[in-house]
């Protein structure tokens, strides 16, 4: 298995502006209720503007080649957490698989219990990215996402969304459930895009 160790920061300050540390503990933030996932039935899809939809079974997923990614999280209220080893399938690698077309910038997804982000393609490049089903060596539990979710370390952790089931490949940005409550387009921690509006 590939190990990649990533500066989150890019060399700028490790902790971006206005975040504290949460040490070994590991908050739950979810908005709404933990959805139930069964695996018989679960199934992963990108599609959209790509010139290879792919699907897979929970079965197919687990054959998929995967990468340990050791990263910093952040979330926009003020929490992070540094040195997170991620176990999963590298974005980087489904891409290649998928092919997405050079109109499709964006990307949006959908997750189990209905939750949805967008951000651009170009953001699932970065090595970092993965489709993540363990953390610290253990199983992603229900509450972090498990089965599955997507692990984007470089912007605010609202973009990681949890319970992924979908991934769809578009040419305009679709918002999602908190860009359309008021939370940033982008959202990268060292500029403090927290918020579209200021308060
Ligand atoms: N499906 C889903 N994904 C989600 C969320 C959510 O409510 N639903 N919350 C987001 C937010 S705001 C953060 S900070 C991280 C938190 O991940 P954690 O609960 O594993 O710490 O998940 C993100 N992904
Ligand atoms: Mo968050």
């Amino acid at each position: 298995m590939e190990r990649i160790e990533i500066d989150t920061a890019r060399g700028k300050e490790r902790v971006p502006p206005g975040q504290y540390l949460v040490g070994d503990r590991w908050p739950i933030l979810t908005y709404g209720q933990t959805p139930t996932v069964d695996l018989s039935t679960w199934d992963f899809t990108m599609n959209g503007m790509v010139e290879n939809p792919l699907h897979f079974s929970w079965d197919e997923w687990n054959e998929l080649p995967t990468v340990e990614v050791k990263a910093d999280m952040h979330c926009v209220t003020s929490w992070s957490k540094l040195d997170n080893v991620w176990t999963g399938v590298s974005a980087k690698y489904l891409l290649d698989l998928a092919s997405p077309q050079l109109e499709a910038e964006f990307f949006a997804v959908a997750c189990d219990g209905g939750y949805t982000t967008n951000a651009p393609v170009a953001e699932l490049y970065e090595e970092d990215v993965l489709f993540a089903t363990h953390h610290n060596g253990e199983q992603l539990d229900a509450g972090h996402g498990g089965p599955m979710r997507l692990v984007i370390p470089r912007l605010y952790a609202w973009k990681s969304a949890k319970w992924l089931r979908g991934m769809e490949f578009i040419a305009e940005d679709r918002s999602g459930f908190w860009e359309n409550n008021g939370y940033h387009a982008y959202g990268d921690p060292w500029q403090e895009q927290r918020y579209s509006f200021r308060f």
